[in-house]
């Protein structure tokens, strides 16, 4: 590694949890830490507070620069544009995004304050790496400060197709703020081959090849990236002897059924829970008179709690889960547990060991890291991985059963199925699936990605 790099994210890796600076746990920021302390790099992101911003300092041996957001911009800026406009589009609109010019002009001012702060961070030759769809307009707005240094650009979330694309009133914009980067990477091979028919038609942007454009004069190549976990990381805490243990217990709770299914998510509308839910209870119907047989556990942390549409969709989803209990249950027993909360990370292990079946069904996810997390922890090649086919991970995870999850009897169909599955070809699908999520960890993709900036 050569250069200094500088990441420029929405959020700092740190947080201030009132006494000190602590590191925010997740992949992304285990897997750059090493590479950005060997660097000397620096983070440029927002610390999670609004109003002033503290200076530069160090943690970790990684220089943090935080930025300031006021109120009125985390509601325009972060929950009006991100969330409402940008959030729905790139997801299939599954919702309908909304589309304001008092949440336009905001996310135009504080991309600049980020563009502004991450040039004043670089030297000659350094790489600045932004991450996904808060900042889109960044490598633009740092080219045009800086044209001495390399810029990346990282999207976690789906690119959408053109026609949805195409509604956005500022997508023009759009496009020529991640033209201003030299690569610009994905998830997947659809995203590369969306942004690259987006770029030509709303950027008037030259294919050369499928993994390159030319747009005023210069070369941005194309990179298909599919973030990862730190698979060794999962395995050794589903190895320990506290996990195994209380997934022992966990199952025990769960009234020693035979089958459990597991759904872990984040409380959003693209997760696709709610028809999770309709699934599950039409194979309760299929097995009226067997009751205790099939537990399904469904986890979902809290997120964006202050946006009507997921207030709604908590409603929805407790009254499905009210249901289904009403209808199904018994004194002392319901088929469906419901957790509205973050777990720990070892608590949240042992309900992937303690899982026979793990449902990952979102209407449309950017990869989604739980299904590999699930694949990580399964040690002695058991358990069912069913996937939507609208996850990017559904690129890699070929051997899970792949599901339509709007097909409401057909993923009923496919639960039953996974409960019948014989061992062997259980064994054999998981075994695949393992090699895949040990191979290609958070890694390979960090260095694959910084890999393709450095030979600029
Ligand atoms: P997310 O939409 O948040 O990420 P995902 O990739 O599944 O989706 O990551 C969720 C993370 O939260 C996982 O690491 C999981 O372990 C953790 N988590 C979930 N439920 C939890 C709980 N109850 N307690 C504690 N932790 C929990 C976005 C995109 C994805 C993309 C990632 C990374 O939407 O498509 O895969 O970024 O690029």
């Amino acid at each position: 590694m050569k250069s200094r790099i500088v990441v420029v994210a929405n959020r700092l890796p740190v947080s201030w949890d009132g006494e000190r600076w602590v590191t925010s746990p997740g992949g992304l920021v285990r897997a750059l830490e090493p590479v950005l302390q060997k660097v000397n790099g620096s983070w440029v992101g927002w610390a999670g507070n609004s109003g002033d911003a503290p200076g530069p300092f160090e943690h970790d041996g990684i220089e943090q620069r935080p930025v300031p957001l006021s109120n009125d911009e985390v509601d325009d800026f972060y929950y009006g544009f991100c969330n409402g406009t940008l959030w729905p589009l790139y997801h299939d609109a599954v919702i309908s995004p909304e589309f304001h010019r008092h949440h336009w002009r905001p996310y135009r001012t504080v991309n600049q304050r980020y563009a502004q702060i991450a040039a004043e961070s670089v030297e000659p030759d350094d790489i600045a790496w932004v991450q996904d769809y808060q900042l889109q307009l960044v490598p633009g707005m740092l080219r045009a400060i800086r044209d001495d240094i390399t810029i990346g650009f990282y999207l976690h979330i789906p690119f959408p197709p053109i026609e949805l694309f195409a509604r956005l009133p500022w997508r023009r914009q759009l496009i020529e703020g991640l033209l201003g980067a030299d690569v610009l990477a994905f998830q997947t091979r659809a995203s590369v081959a969306n942004f690259a028919r987006a770029a030509r038609r709303f950027g008037g942007a030259e294919s050369v090849g499928r993994r390159e454009l030319k747009w005023q004069g210069r070369s941005i190549k194309l990179q298909r990236a599919p973030i990862a976990i730190d698979t060794a990381h999962f395995e050794t805490l589903a190895r320990s002897e506290g996990v195994q243990r209380r997934a022992r217990e966990l199952r025990h709770e769960l009234g020693d059924a035979t089958h459990i299914f597991l759904g872990v998510d984040r409380l959003d509308y693209t997760k696709g829970i709610d028809l999770r839910l309709k699934s599950f209870a039409g194979l309760l119907d299929q097995n009226v008179g067997l009751p205790r047989r099939y537990a399904f556990v469904q986890v979902a942390v809290p997120s964006r709690e202050n946006v009507p549409a997921y207030q709604e969709l908590r409603s929805d989803i407790e009254q499905s889960v009210g249901r289904i209990n009403g209808d199904y249950g018994e004194p002392g027993w319901s088929p469906v547990s419901y957790l509205y909360r973050s777990l720990e990370l070892e608590e949240l292990i042992a309900y992937y060991v303690a899982a026979d079946v793990m449902l990952v069904t979102p209407l449309r996810d950017g990869m989604n890291l739980v299904a590999k997390e699930y694949v990580a922890c399964r040690r002695n090649r058991s358990g069912v991985l069913v996937l939507s086919e609208f996850a990017g991970a559904a690129e890699q995870l070929r051997a899970a059963l792949i599901v339509n999850p709007h097909d409401v009897d057909g993923v009923t169909e496919v639960m039953r199925q996974a409960t019948e599955m014989p061992e062997a070809e259980a064994r054999a699908r998981m075994q695949r699936l393992r090699r895949t999520v040990r191979r290609e960890t958070v890694f390979e993709w960090a260095r694959d990605c910084l890999a393709m900036l450095e030979t600029l």
